[in-house]
């Protein structure tokens, strides 16, 4: 079963992770460098030893393709994963006046009362970002993340350089091509984003009529982070191919640090005790060939039956 990849890595952390500090405080068991293959004619990668909400990995994906930084459009759509790096943007600020929120993940994660506390600034953040026009600008943008750089990474000329678009013309005229190449690094902006890029560089590979595509990802979140991240890619490398004409091939993982938080073993245990069950498949509207007209509405999964979700705190 083509889950069993993401299943190994997980025990191979629990079996040779090595204890590591990291910046949020939560501390992790890490290793560094790995790699995962997934291939997308088994079945859409979509873990079934927990339920992964296909929705929101798709609303963040359409988000990214837009170009978009800010996160009034997730908000719009029901999608609240970026909402604690913007919120720590609002509360670090001067024109935040409530509860103290120093370390807000940290001290949520350990004490219900304060995390109810956060939840109501939460609501307050969201109506603003929702509401406000001034305010989303300021305080619902996350600076240059991966919309701006996969769209519009600034050149050296003032002008702008759409590397989505570039890399599918490619792909189509040039198929050979060993430059296929999307970077979401871009060293002379990492410094403004609410968080540097943690899948920082794809490429794309087409052989046999199959296109296929590989990730570096610097920074891995195991439980939380990558069971989105798999299923994000695997779905941009459908669309892509899809485009292209050509069939979706592999899907290929690599990884930097590589880690299991510490306040996430006992639900790796839970997780690691089910057994996989058959992936689903994934629909696109066929009325829509190019991948920048895909809305929402237009991709579903079926034959989706997943084991229950597992909650765990987010290491902000
Ligand atoms: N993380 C992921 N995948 C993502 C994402 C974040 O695993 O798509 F946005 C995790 C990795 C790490 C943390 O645990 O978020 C980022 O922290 P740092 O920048 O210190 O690596």
């Amino acid at each position: 079963h083509p889950e069993y990849a993401y299943l190994d890595l997980l025990r191979y952390i629990l079996d040779h992770g090595v204890k590591k500090e990291d910046r949020t405080g939560t501390g992790t068991i890490s290793i560094f460098g790995y790699q995962m293959r997934f291939d997308l004619s088994k079945g859409f990668p979509l873990l079934t030893t927990k339920r992964i909400p296909f929705k929101l990995v798709a609303s963040e994906l359409l988000w990214f393709i837009k170009g978009d930084t800010n996160i009034r459009y997730l908000l719009e759509h029901n999608n609240h994963i970026w909402d604690e790096w913007a919120f720590k943007k609002w509360v670090e600020s001067e024109e935040y006046d409530g509860p103290d929120m120093t370390d807000f993940g940290l001290r949520a994660a350990q004490d219900e009362e304060f995390a109810k506390i956060v939840d109501e600034q939460m609501k307050i953040f969201h109506e603003k970002v929702l509401t406000d026009d001034a305010f989303a600008e300021k305080y619902g943008d996350l600076g240059p993340v991966y919309g701006k750089q996969w769209r519009s990474w600034p050149g050296v000329n003032g002008e702008t350089i759409d590397q989505l678009k570039n890399v599918i013309e490619q792909i189509k005229r040039n198929p050979n091509s060993r430059r296929l190449i999307v970077s979401a690094w871009n060293p002379a902006e990492v410094e403004d984003m609410a968080l540097p890029p943690c899948h920082t560089l794809f490429q794309f590979y087409v052989a046999e009529g199959k296109l296929s595509c590989q990730l570096y990802q610097r920074s891995a979140d195991v439980f939380l982070g990558v069971p989105f991240n798999i299923a994000s890619y695997a779905l941009l490398t459908h669309l892509i191919a899809r485009e292209c004409g050509l069939e979706a091939g592999e899907f290929i993982h690599s990884f930097g640090d590589t880690h299991i938080y510490l306040n996430h073993l006992n639900q790796v245990k839970e997780q690691l005790s089910r057994k996989p069950r058959p992936l689903p498949t994934l629909k696109i509207n066929p009325e829509k060939k190019s991948v920048f007209d895909i809305e929402l509405d237009d991709l579903s999964i079926e034959g989706y039956d997943p084991h229950p979700t597992i909650k765990a705190p987010v290491a902000v």
